[in-house]
């Protein structure tokens, strides 16, 4: 990574000194059209703001941050405002000594370099047979290892082995773990796990606590490993033995096109969605990824606000192995990384499937600069089975069935071994699904010839994937007919009364209990699959109709329900605490005030007493699936999918969707099989209406 040039004060303060390259709008009028207030940073703003900073570093002899000459190892927050298109610097804090900004793509790149030109790397590596040009680092964020002091940048590198170009590298784990210093650029340390006995399963190491720095040979107590050399790819180009999974490609599937001969059905006007009676604002930032924000339903004539905001708040994949290093796994995607900084520029006609429309994204990198992908966000339709149907059984009876459609915002993003995949799904009876599909390949460290692997898989020989959970925050802003809200929670629960008694003779009796989270010291939750727990987000003020209910959404996290199964006072418990409960509901000035000392979580969020009924509310909603690794997820996992839905719940007056016509999809046929060669070929047209 190039260091930033940062020039003496006396020399001019331009872009071109300062090496900022300012992008220009293409067209002011264009750029005015589609402005919106909540619309994420453009290139053109981004290296602006790198300009202001970079001026005011330059000024202000005090803030040396951007300047790697004088790097100090501090991180300071800087607040700009814009004025008359000119950005000021408001505000420069100092944080504390320990607080890092976020990993950047560029260091995690560099880290490869600085291993392979390391001595001791090197050596390592050569005593299991691996040169320094085949070893491939994926740096991880630490976390939380004490025996560094807090001004080191420090990152742990994951090692594999990459003998062929674009083979995979995952299945040659290697059995050490170099921590640098990004800012020195220079290995610090090296971890050693310990392994197990094949016969005893007794730990090599005396214990699984990090051993001093100071430990002779790094703290190593047994046998080098060497790596796992078989092949398991899963390019196509490299599927030829001596590839394990060498295979013959299966048949190819003949053509399914989604097809939209008319178009598609909704409007985009800059950022702004519109679909059926949904609109919709979609922003895309370098932290959260995709942002959906100002979600309004058309009602009858009357647009009725749900949510002002819903985004990813953050994620972690704690790792279930005890033995040091492994602990130390448990990075944060979205706060150490970044789910924009990591999403892909989607393909056309491979990750989006049928009439897309893209948003392009940007975010800030390494260098201050903008890195701009052209197709961050994916917009389409897709149909979504059947919506609503009914038969009337008696002969002669009507039928009708209505398909469902459902708009899909979506984006992908690659984090190093995973991949996932964010889909918010908008549908015509006024459900909001957040739908996260994981794939990509499993973290994994090698084990000895026949080790004992309780904590893990063995996926393949001597590949071990650690058992983990995948917790993820959506953190959601509602505004349920207003910005003043509540959190019901319910649980169903048999009658108390007995079998046999004057109110429940039968014994079948169930209610639901339900208790309005009141204060904030309530708004840390636990889930109750057994109880069948949900949450609805009310409005108080307004009531149903009917049911006298106050309107509201629920959110069904059945299936989706994941908790930490770590120790309550365990190192990754401590920092993610939103990953201790299912759900936070926190007043929205504590969970926005700007905070710069910690502890600062949501743990901290739900301690005092302020009342959290009929107010603006923030929730922290958990979420995620515990994955304990299958050889079928090997080398290349199947989608999983994770789903968080929000149901209307006394919102309406009635099905939202029950003025959905039913419309013939006159492109559907049926084939016929010929009984002798089992060959198909089409024989009818569909019928002339789906209400008959
Ligand atoms: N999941 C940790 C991570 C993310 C990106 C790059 C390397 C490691
Ligand atoms: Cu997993």
């Amino acid at each position: 990574m190039a260091p930033i040039a940062v020039p003496t004060p006396q020399v001019p303060l331009t872009p071109a000194a300062l090496n900022v390259t300012v992008d220009k709008p293409s067209t002011k009028a264009a750029a005015a059209a589609t402005y919106h207030p909540l619309d994420g940073l453009t290139a053109e703003e981004i290296s602006a703001v790198s300009l202001a900073v970079r001026q005011h570093g330059v000024k202000h002899a005090d803030f040396k941050a951007i300047n790697p000459s004088v790097s100090n190892s501090f991180a300071y927050n800087a607040v700009l405002t814009l004025t008359e298109g000119i950005w000021n610097i408001t505000a420069v804090t100092k944080l504390p000594e320990g607080t890092q900004p976020q990993i950047t793509m560029d260091e995690l790149l560099e880290s490869e370099d600085m291993i392979r030109s390391d001595p001791t790397v090197i050596r390592l590596a050569a005593e299991v047979g691996v040169k320094p040009e085949e070893l491939c680092a994926d740096g991880w964020a630490i976390g939380y290892d004490d025996r560094f002091p807090q001004h080191q940048r420090v990152q742990q590198c994951l090692l594999y082995a990459r003998f062929f170009p674009d083979s995979n590298l995952y299945a040659h784990p290697l059995d050490f773990f170099p921590v640098l210093d990004c800012n020195t650029g220079k290995v610090v340390h090296i971890d050693f796990p310990a392994h197990r006995s094949p016969t005893s399963g007794k730990l090599s190491s005396a214990n699984t606590a990090p051993p001093p720095l100071s430990a002779p040979n790094f703290g190593l107590n047994r046998e080098r490993i060497l790596p796992p050399r078989e092949r398991h790819e899963y390019l196509p180009e490299l599927m030829p033995p001596p590839n394990v999974h060498a295979k013959e490609a299966r048949d190819e599937l003949r053509p399914l096109h989604v097809s939209q001969p008319q178009g598609v059905s909704f409007k985009v006007k800059g950022s702004e969605l519109e679909w059926q009676k949904w609109k919709m604002h979609v922003s895309f930032n370098g932290r959260e990824g995709l942002v959906i924000s100002t979600v309004t339903y058309n009602d009858d004539g009357e647009v009725r606000p749900i949510m002002y905001r819903m985004s990813l708040a953050e994620m972690v994949v704690p790792y279930a192995a005890p033995e040091h290093p492994h602990p130390r796994k448990f990075a944060f995607d979205v706060g150490e990384y970044g789910m924009g900084v990591m999403a892909n520029d989607l393909s056309l006609g491979c990750d989006c499937l049928g009439t897309i429309h893209y948003l392009p994204g940007a975010y800030v990198n390494h260098n201050g600069q903008p890195t701009k992908l052209k197709r961050a966000v994916c917009i389409h339709e897709e149909d979504a089975g059947i919506l609503w149907k009914h038969t009337d059984f008696r002969e002669g009876g009507k039928s009708v069935a209505v398909r469902s459609r459902k708009l899909v915002v979506s984006m992908i993003a690659t984090v190093a071994n995973y991949e996932y995949c964010f889909y918010y799904n908008f549908f015509q009876d006024g459900t909001i699904e957040l739908e996260t599909r994981l794939t990509g390949i499993l973290n994994v460290y090698t084990a000895a010839q026949g080790e004992k692997t309780p904590y893990g898989t063995l996926v393949a020989p001597q590949v071990q994937a650690h058992y983990h959970q995948h917790i993820f925050s959506l953190r959601l802003d509602p505004m349920v007919d207003g910005l003043h809200n509540s959190v019901i929670e319910s649980d169903l629960v048999p009658l108390d009364s007995p079998t046999g008694s004057e109110d429940n003779f039968a014994g079948n009796g169930f209610v639901q209990d339900i208790k309005t989270l009141g204060h904030a010291s309530e708004g840390a939750r636990e889930y109750d699959a057994v109880r069948d727990r949900k949450w609805t987000i009310v409005n108080p003020a307004r009531k149903h109709y009917a049911s006298g209910l106050p309107v509201g959404y629920s959110i069904a996290l059945r299936g989706a329900a994941t908790q930490l199964l770590a120790k309550p006072d365990s190192w990754v418990a401590r920092r993610a605490v939103f990953a201790t409960k299912a759900l936070w509901v926190v007043r929205e000035d504590e969970g926005n005030r700007m905070r710069t000392t910690p502890p600062d979580s949501v743990g901290e969020w739900t301690k005092d007493d302020k009342t959290l009924d009929n107010e603006d509310i923030l929730l922290f909603l958990t979420f995620g699936t515990n994955h304990v690794p299958r050889p079928e997820d090997w080398p290349v996992m199947p989608v999983e999918h994770v789903r968080v839905v929000l149901k209307p719940n006394n919102f309406f007056k009635w099905s939202p969707a029950i003025d959905v016509r039913a419309v013939v999809d006159k492109a559907s046929k049926v084939v016929e099989f010929n009984s002798e060669n089992g060959n198909g070929h089409s024989v009818s047209e569909p019928v002339a209406s789906c209400c008959n």
